[in-house]
């Protein structure tokens, strides 16, 4: 059955005009006016509207097993609550425990993601290190459709990656031809502020982001630039939350070197005032890694988004209830880390972001979804409203207002850490491999019918790089004719 989505404006990073799109078979047909529609075409009328490429997510954790528990959101009712908020693709990540085969980690991940209601990719953490895990690098990059590796450089004593990961990793990586992403906090840092607030007295969440402050971030994205500067390799840097680290990634893009930044929803909003809230459910709702951080750092994160400093937003999307942060309740340091946003990130970057002034319309698409689609290789499958591509897409109503609330959203999680914020302008429909799975309020999603994306490597980049170093080599000296 084809669907037809007519009368609106076709919005992509690049231009915005009035077409019409035809999908079939999963992917756009035609786009244009006056198509030719075959007998029995599903109609959605878009005028006044806006038809934009359907988000990307590049950062969510859908039943992430993590500090003794596991996150309350799968991947069915993740995928669904993402597209009743226009965000049609995730990318999630393989998190192997410290010495766990890479593959096994891989093919249980896989298996939890069949029941996904939209599309989904990996991105694979690399945790420890022997010549098993280059090996599974090298089969996950050419067999498996993994471009990206990530780096937990967080989280001492579970999966947290040293510099001799982190540098055999990297270098394996660019050989293979893949990305390199790093969670950047150093882990000795937290483990030692957490033990000194602890010993303070302090067990409450305001502890939290006492024990990982904005420098704590910095030096970790500046230690992960300057490895991936000497070993030639490309680096997105996940959830930068502080002026700290948005420095290190503009001097590094200043400078030439291929670094990418992505910015979480909640860090654009939200400062470290949610921690010194008296209810303690609220204050511990909010724990998450980075904290968020005092004002100040969203304005400046803000002006990274609009400058092209950063170039992705994601959720981080790892949802914990209320009786699972009670973990933390005498000690801080035991709540597990993660908060929700799947269903709000597009809502909310438009309304603080377009209905502000401070993105058009057409960087609000490049940092919902092209960015993430370019960096991550997918485009123009994903990210583009244009013949060929996916059928990923949202009809998106700027008048239209909602109010964000747990009451109402179809998250897994019993908070919203957007609680109470009405916007304006929100996806009336989202179409999902050309099938209508979210209209007017009615969401339709469908369980297994997410597909797996496999994300090509980059080699022929790479040649050009390896070939550019060399020529930067050094002969070596013949002392034997001084002698
Ligand atoms: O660190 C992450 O990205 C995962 C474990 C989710 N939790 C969080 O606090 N960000
Ligand atoms: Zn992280
Ligand atoms: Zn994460």
């Amino acid at each position: 059955m084809a669907l037809l989505i007519q009368g609106g404006t076709i919005v992509n990073a690049d231009q915005s005009f009035r077409g019409d799109v035809l999908c079939q078979n999963g992917k756009i047909v035609a786009v244009g006016e006056n198509l030719d529609v075959p007998a029995n075409t599903e109609k959605v009328d878009a005028s006044g509207c806006m038809v934009m490429p359907g988000g990307i997510d590049p950062h969510t954790h859908m039943q992430l097993p993590f500090m003794g528990t596991v996150a309350s959101e799968d991947f069915y009712s993740g995928t669904a609550a993402g597209l009743a908020g226009g965000t049609t693709m995730i990318i999630d990540f393989v998190i192997p425990s410290p010495q766990q085969d890479i593959m096994e980690a891989y093919h249980q991940w896989r298996e939890w993601a069949e029941k996904s209601a939209a599309d989904y990719s990996f991105h694979v953490a690399i945790t420890w290190w022997d010549e098993s895990v280059r090996e599974a690098m090298g089969t996950l990059a050419r067999d498996y459709g993994v471009n990206s590796f990530k780096h937990f450089m967080a989280y001492k004593g579970a999966i947290m990656a040293d510099d001799e990961i982190l540098v055999n990793s990297f270098d394996e990586a660019r050989k293979l031809g893949a990305l390199c992403t790093v969670h950047a906090e150093n882990g000795e840092l937290v483990d030692r502020l957490q033990k000194k607030v602890l010993a303070q007295g302090i067990t409450g969440p305001e502890g939290h982001p006492l024990s990982r402050p904005p420098v704590v971030e910095g030096e970790a994205a500046n230690r992960a630039i300057q490895i991936a500067q000497v070993l030639n390799v490309p680096l997105y840097l996940v959830h930068t939350s502080c002026i700290e680290s948005l420095d290190a990634i503009a001097r590094a893009r200043q400078s030439g070197q291929r670094v990418f930044g992505e910015v979480l929803a909640g860090h654009l909003m939200l400062d470290d005032s949610v921690y010194r809230d008296s209810n303690w459910a609220s204050a511990a709702a909010h724990v998450m890694s980075p904290p968020f951080r005092p004002k100040g750092h969203q304005e400046a994160l803000w002006r990274g988004l609009q400058s092209g400093m950063l170039q992705t937003t994601a959720t981080d999307h790892c949802c914990f209830c209320e009786p699972q942060k009670a973990a933390g309740k005498d000690d801080f340091t035991k709540i597990p880390n993660g908060t929700a946003g799947i269903e709000d990130r597009m809502h909310v970057l438009w309304d603080q972001g377009v209905n502000t002034g401070r993105l058009t319309p057409n960087e609000f698409v490049a940092v919902t979804s092209s960015n993430a689609a370019k960096i991550f290789n997918i485009y123009p499958r994903k990210g583009c409203v244009q013949v060929g591509a996916d059928a990923d897409l949202v009809v998106w109503d700027q008048e239209k207002t909602r109010t964000i609330s747990k009451e109402t959203h179809h998250q897994n999680i019993d908070f919203n850490i957007f609680e109470g914020m009405t916007v304006k302008g929100v996806n009336i429909a989202t179409i999902s491999n050309g099938k209508l799975v979210y209209f007017d309020g009615e969401l339709r999603a469908v369980k297994g019918a997410g597909k797996y994306v496999d994300r090509p490597c980059y080699a022929p980049f790479y040649d050009a790089l390896e070939k550019n170093a060399a020529n930067l080599s050094v002969e070596p000296v013949n002392r034997k004719e001084n002698s």
